[in-house]
C-alpha cells in the first residue's frame, strides 16, 4: 500500500485554483499545433511516459570544497531522503525512481528499504559506487586512486566494493551500476597515462564479470576534479574505448557538467548512440566547469539540442536505446526539493520540445542542404512554450499543476525542520 507524504486534498485544492487557466492554455496551444499537423494529445501521452531518476544525495544540500550551508529540515539518512524524493515525485509525477549511493545509503536490510520506497511510490534506479573517498575503518586508502591505483590491494578493495554494490542493487531491483572514479593526477609525470588505464581496465573487467545477465555497467567520464591535470576516464573517447574493451554490457554515461566549456555535447550523444554505447545521462548545467548547477538554468538551448538527439536516437534505436536518465546536481543555495522540481520541469519541457520537431521536414532540409529550413525545424519547437503540455500530463497523473506553489503551500520543509535532527557543518563536495 502506498502512503504518499503530501495530502491529496492539498494538491487537489491547489489544482482547483489553476485548472481553468491550464485548460485554456492547453486548448490554445492545441489549436496552434494542429495548424502544423501536430496532435497535442499524442505529444502529451508521450510526455506522460517520460521519467527521470533523482539521486538520493541530491535531496540534501550540496556545497563547494569550501563550505556547505545546511538548511533546517534537511534529510540526514536514506529514509528521510526517500521521503523527500517521494514529495518530488508526488508533485511532479516524473521522478518515480531514486538512484542510491553506497556507502552513503547503507542499511542493514535492503529488502525492507525496497518495500519502504515502494510504499512511497518509488523504485530504485542505477546504483552508484564510491571509491573516491575513504570510509572509517577501510583497509586501503584511495589516496593513490582506486580501480587504477598502483597498489594491488587498493584496486582489489575497489573491485570488491563495486561487486558489493551490484549485490545491494539486486536486492533493490536495480539493473545498472554507475562507476565514476576520481582517479587521476595533479602533476605531469605523476602517473603513466597508458599504464594507469591498463590497471583501470583490468580492475573494471573484474567488476564487469560480476554483472548479472540483465545488468549494465555505466562508465561516467569526467574531465577534471579531484584530479586537475589528468583523469583516467577523462572524456567520451576514453569512456567509449573502455566500454568497447569491457564488452556489450558496458555503456557510457554522459554527465552534462563533465566536459570542457563549449564542447558539443549533443554531438557526443549522437556518436555514442551510433556505436550502441549510450547508456545513461546525468542532467545538470554548468557555466564554467563541473558546477553542477540546475538543469537548464544556464543553457536551456543546449538541453533542448541534447534531447533533440535523444529523440532522434529513440526513433532510430540502431543497437538499442535504453538510456538511464538521472538528475545530478549540487543544490548549494536552494531547497533541494524545489531545485529538483524545477529541473524535472525543465528536462521534461526540453523532451516535449524535441517531440515537436518535424523530423520529416528536418531530414528533407538536411538532404537538400537547405540550411536555414533545417535550422528553423529546430528553432520553431524550441520557441514553443510547451508548459501546458507538461502541466496537463502531470495533472492527469495526479500531480500538481503548479509544483512549486503546491510545495510551498504544503509547508513541508518547515514541518520537517521541527521533526528532523540538524545537519552538521562541514565541506560539502558532492
Ligand atoms: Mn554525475
Amino acid at each position: 500500500m502506498t502512503d504518499l507524504p503530501l495530502s491529496a486534498d492539498l494538491i487537489a485544492e491547489a489544482n482547483a485554483r489553476e485548472l481553468a487557466a491550464l485548460e485554456d492554455d492547453y486548448a490554445s496551444l492545441g489549436r496552434k499545433l494542429s495548424r502544423t499537423g501536430i496532435d497535442i494529445d499524442a505529444i502529451k501521452i508521450r510526455v506522460a511516459d517520460f521519467s527521470v531518476a533523482v539521486p538520493s544525495w541530491g535531496a540534501g544540500r550540496g556545497g563547494t570544497r569550501f563550505a556547505k550551508f545546511p538548511i533546517a529540515g534537511e534529510p540526514t539518512n536514506i529514509h528521510e531522503k526517500l521521503e523527500d524524493c517521494a514529495v518530488i515525485n508526488q508533485l511532479s509525477c516524473v521522478t518515480p525512481r531514486v538512484s542510491p549511493h553506497f556507502p552513503w545509503d547503507k542499511v542493514s536490510d535492503y529488502k525492507a528499504l525496497r518495500e519502504e520506497a515502494a510504499s512511497l511510490g518509488l523504485g530504485f534506479d542505477a546504483v552508484n559506487s564510491n571509491t573516491f573517498q575513504d570510509q572509517p575503518g577501510q583497509a586501503q586508502t584511495y589516496a593513490t586512486g582506486s580501480l587504477s591505483s598502483t597498489v594491488e590491494a587498493t584496486r582489489q578493495q575497489a573491485v570488491e566494493h563495486n561487486i558489493e554494490c551490484i549485490e545491494i542493487g539486486r536486492q533493490l531491483g536495480s539493473t545498472d551500476l554507475t562507476v565514476w572514479v576520481g582517479d587521476g593526477t595533479n602533476f605531469p609525470g605523476q602517473q603513466d597515462f597508458a599504464r594507469s588505464l591498463d590497471r583501470y581496465l583490468e580492475a573494471a573487467s573484474q567488476v564487469y564479470a560480476a554483472l548479472p545477465d540483465d545488468w549494465r555497467i555505466l562508465l561516467e567520464h569526467k574531465m577534471f576534479e579531484p584530479a586537475f591535470y589528468s583523469t583516467v576516464i577523462s572524456d567520451w573517447g576514453s569512456s567509449i574505448l573502455a566500454a568497447q574493451e569491457l564488452g556489450p554490457k558496458a555503456k557510457c554515461l554522459v554527465d552534462l557538467g563533465h566536459h570542457a566549456p563549449n564542447v558539443n555535447i549533443e554531438q557526443i550523444v549522437a556518436r555514442l548512440h551510433r556505436f550502441g554505447k549510450l547508456g545513461g545521462f546525468h542532467f545538470n548545467d554548468s557555466k564554467y566547469g563541473d558546477d553542477d548547477l540546475d538543469s537548464g538554468s544556464i543553457n536551456p538551448h543546449q538541453l533542448f539540442l541534447v534531447f533533440n538527439e535523444l529523440v532522434e536516437a529513440e526513433l532510430n534505436p540502431r543497437d538499442g536505446f535504453n538510456p538511464s536518465y538521472m538528475i545530478d546536481q549540487s543544490h548549494n543555495v536552494t531547497d533541494p526539493i524545489e531545485s529538483m522540481l524545477s529541473s524535472a520541469e525543465a528536462i521534461t519541457q526540453c523532451y516535449a520540445k524535441a517531440l515537436l520537431v518535424d523530423r520529416e521536414a528536418l531530414h528533407a532540409a538536411q538532404t537538400s542542404n537547405d540550411t536555414m529550413m533545417a535550422f528553423q525545424a529546430l528553432r520553431r519547437p524550441y520557441n514553443t512554450d510547451v508548459g501546458p503540455i507538461v502541466a496537463m500530463a502531470r495533472y492527469e497523473a495526479g500531480g500538481a499543476i503548479d509544483v512549486l506553489g503546491a510545495y510551498r503551500t504544503s509547508q513541508w520543509r518547515p514541518r520537517k525542520a521541527q521533526e528532523r535532527k540538524a545537519v552538521g557543518l562541514g565541506a560539502g563536495i558532492v
